[in-house]
């Protein structure tokens, strides 16, 4: 029995440091486990009453290593004697303080799985009591919905043109956002442009909310001499230094903790602006987005993590993807205040990434959003989705594409008309067109330019590649289209 008295005392002990370090002081004291008992309840006593000086913790802590010891050793000793364990009696308080989490105890053997809670709701707007409410709100606002509603659906006619110029082999590859316009435009519209955006590839509509040219997004299709990139990067891994939008990169979830450390440098910096970083579910898969949650939450860093939930991973739907309740009911795991939004409700994502922001900034603490939608499109133009997934499954949220939505609420409080829409698209197809073949027409950057840009200095091996390069272009140039590119 003493033993067993013994044992929940050093494991007891061993949670928590400042007895631990404290016992160390009447260690040598320690012979057996009864003493040992004894000793604790005394410890335990002074520990409550004690208030230690900064001297007295250093000195403390210096002898927590050498504790440490001593009642491992203890430890050791009531393990072997288990077997005379006796009773089940209890000792120290009855409610030790462990961290972080509350001290609910209960005599019910039961598991908690994804079904003991309530799933976390979905944050809408439209088609809520709200609804005339948040309207109201939209006629004070009427020039920034109108760039939102125009944004979305430049995306859409930009969309159009760049993926069947890849069908038709002119630019390499592509990407489309149809179905998520409004978790691209509804996020970015309530973002300042200080803010620094860590985007996946499926945001070119965040990109054009916070200015980027749409010829800058032609060029770097194309990877043409006014890329910004010079072409190293593959089409839609967009990056503008200016709108503090950073490159994207094709490696899933890297952009996660990096952008937690942006944010971490922000917070050190005593900065007002915060970081948004953008994945899908399937990255949200990925261990560095653990690794991100879990730095944001214990380094409080202003980071708001939005997830684009659209269904699928490439081929993989949703449902094979994670189980429990969604990517949502990660964020209080982690401690991470976290709002699941309808993503198809432009003023419902708005709002929330608005208020995301606002607490993030007040408290220095990250926020996530999950925003609920649907990939319209293929993944990409390398995937053929008709493989695993059926016409009728894509007909069914063609219904809810969130721009006829938007369009319907602006048409009713007679922000928008048929005439409008008609004229919008097409001068903004005409704009897309011409800016598509100028970038078509540009030359390629300078071939010098892919040894550039890498290492600030140029290491000597890249020098000495380079020239061995322009000595090769230069002995067989009836061999190679250097017109194409430009020259020096
Ligand atoms: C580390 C890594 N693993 C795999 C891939 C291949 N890959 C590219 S996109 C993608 C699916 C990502 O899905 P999700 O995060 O849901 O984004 P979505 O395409 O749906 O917008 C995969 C598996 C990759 N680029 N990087
Ligand atoms: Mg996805």
């Amino acid at each position: 029995m003493v033993t067993q008295q013994c044992l929940q005392f050093v494991h007891y002990s061993s949670s928590s440091t400042c007895v631990v370090v404290l016992a160390s002081s009447w260690s040598h004291e320690i012979h057996t486990p009864l003493h040992c008992f004894s000793l604790y309840l005394q410890l335990y006593h002074s520990f409550t009453q004690l208030r230690l000086s900064n001297w007295n913790c250093l000195h403390l802590v210096m002898r927590v290593t050498w504790a440490k010891k001593i009642f491992n050793q203890f430890s050791a000793q009531c393990l072997i004697h288990k077997g005379n364990f006796t009773t089940s009696a209890t000792f120290g308080p009855s409610n030790p303080k462990f961290p972080i989490i509350s001290n609910n105890f209960t005599d019910e053997l039961k598991f908690t799985n994804a079904t003991s809670y309530g799933s976390i709701p979905i944050y809408r707007i439209l088609g809520s009591a709200t609804e005339d409410e948040a309207m109201a709100n939209i006629e004070l606002e009427e020039a920034k919905y109108i760039k939102m509603y125009k944004d979305m659906v430049t995306i859409t006619v930009m969309d159009k043109i760049l993926y069947e110029s890849q069908r038709q082999g002119r630019i390499s590859f592509y990407m489309t956002n149809s179905g998520e316009e409004t978790v691209q435009i509804g996020t970015a519209a309530a973002l300042s442009l200080n803010d620094v955006v860590y985007a996946q590839y499926r945001e070119a509509g965040v990109l054009l909310w916070r200015g980027f040219k749409l010829k800058q997004f032609m060029n770097q299709c194309y990877g043409n001499c006014e890329d910004i990139g010079k072409g190293k990067q593959m089409p839609v891994h967009y990056g503008s230094k200016e709108l503090n939008f950073v490159t994207i990169s094709s490696p899933l979830t890297t952009q996660l903790p990096q952008a937690v450390g942006a944010a971490y440098a922000l917070k050190l910096a005593h900065s007002d602006r915060c970081v948004a970083v953008y994945f899908g579910e399937g990255a949200a898969s990925e261990g560095d987005a653990h690794a991100a949650f879990n730095f944001a939450a214990t380094l409080d860093c202003p980071v708001i993590f939005i997830c684009r939930n659209n269904g699928y991973a490439i081929s993989t739907p949703a449902r094979e993807q994670y189980k429990g309740d969604g990517i949502a009911a990660k964020g209080p795991a982690y401690g991470i205040n976290t709002i699941r939004v309808d993503g198809n409700d432009i003023f419902a994502v708005h709002n929330a990434t608005r208020a995301a922001k606002e607490w993030t900034l007040a408290n220095g603490k990250p926020v996530l959003i999950e925003a609920m939608s649907y990939r319209i499109g293929h993944h990409s133009t390398s995937d053929d989705s008709s493989a695993y997934r059926s016409v009728s499954e894509i007909a069914e949220w063609e219904k809810l594409q969130p721009i006829a939505r938007f369009r319907q609420c602006l048409e009713k409080y007679g922000l928008w008309s048929e005439e409008q829409e008609k004229e919008f698209v097409s001068s903004i197809k005409k704009q897309i067109l011409s800016d598509f073949a100028a970038a078509e027409k540009n030359v390629k950057p300078n071939w010098k330019e892919v040894f550039t840009d890498v290492y600030y200095n140029m290491p000597d091996h890249i020098k000495k590649q380079s020239e061995a390069m322009a000595k090769h272009v230069d002995q067989y140039k009836e061999h190679y289209p250097v017109e194409l590119y430009k020259q020096q």
